[in-house]
């Protein structure tokens, strides 16, 4: 049989994530939303973890090697048209990861800087932390860390009582290399949620949103893999952004609680009407 003619190619995404057997979260999550959204993701774990919808119990770093070459090989047979980095378990898998992608300099990357769990369980140290900044950062085209993340990133212990507001956060990780930041609120003490875009020129949107009661498992996972997906599919950033917001409050509000824990967004919602739920 003849095979597909490449313009009959989904957009294809390599996502570098852990697994989470939940499918809550990271590598699991990242496929669920390429998918939904109508990308091939090809996937390079990063580390394994023991978990379920209550916490993280356990994480298993891969190699890095074994990092590097699962990517070598995907990328040596595939045009991939994003990338998306999520949880990256050591800095030794950070720096190979950074070796790579500095071969692919026009290719858009999104990075989920996953420091920790929604339920605080830590997910990088301070060297995975220090790597990323210095070796990942400067490669980004958009970061997307959560309020707290943002300010974690670029606390500076040099500066007494360094207590820097989020416009500040996002000139620092701007100046340290990434061309945009995608700051997210949920965090924040305010009625709605407020998620803003920043560029090397200060704020270029701020989107509200409906907050949703419920504490979930894998929304920022949903958003970064969907941005990655929209820049795949040749959106401009601030489409890129704003669709994958729009598309990742729908998966919340459609969430589900499958287990004793959080919340799991559903990020094929479009395919289970209510109706059918109700039958
Ligand atoms: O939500 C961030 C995240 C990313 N990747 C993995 C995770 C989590 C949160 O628990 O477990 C594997």
């Amino acid at each position: 049989m003849a095979s597909a003619a490449p313009e009959l190619l989904p957009p294809i995404v390599m996502t570098f994530a852990a697994s989470d057997p939940t499918s809550g979260a990271g590598l699991q999550a990242d496929l669920l939303t390429l998918a939904s959204l109508g990308c091939h993701p090809l996937s390079v774990v990063t580390a394994l973890t023991i978990q379920d919808t209550g916490g993280v119990e356990d994480v298993l770093p891969i190699d890095a090697d074994w990092v590097a070459d699962q990517a070598r090989a995907l990328l040596e047979d595939m045009p991939v048209a994003a990338f998306k980095l999520g949880m990256l378990g050591s800095a030794e898998v950070v720096s190979v990861i950074a070796e790579i992608l500095s071969d692919y300099p026009d290719i858009p990357l999104v990075l989920d800087p996953v420091l920790a769990s929604g339920r605080g369980d830590a997910l990088a140290d301070e060297e995975t932390i220090e790597a990323m900044i210095g070796l990942l950062l400067p490669q980004t085209t958009i970061l997307t860390p959560n309020s707290l993340e943002a300010r974690r990133l670029v606390h500076d212990e040099d500066i007494e009582d360094d207590d820097p507001d989020l416009p500040e956060c996002a000139r620092r990780l701007i100046a340290a290399g990434c061309e945009y930041v995608l700051v997210t609120g949920t965090h924040e003490n305010t009625t709605q949620v407020v998620n803003t875009l920043y560029g090397d020129s200060g704020v270029l949107c701020a989107d509200r949103w409906e907050r949703l009661p419920g504490s979930y498992h894998g929304s920022g996972c949903t958003l970064a893999s969907a941005i990655a997906a929209n820049l795949a599919m040749g959106l401009d950033i601030a489409d890129a952004v704003r669709d994958a917001q729009d598309y990742t409050w729908q998966t919340l509000a459609a969430g589900f609680r499958p287990g004793m824990g959080q919340f799991i967004p559903d990020r094929f919602f479009w395919a289970r009407s209510r109706e059918d739920q109700d039958d």
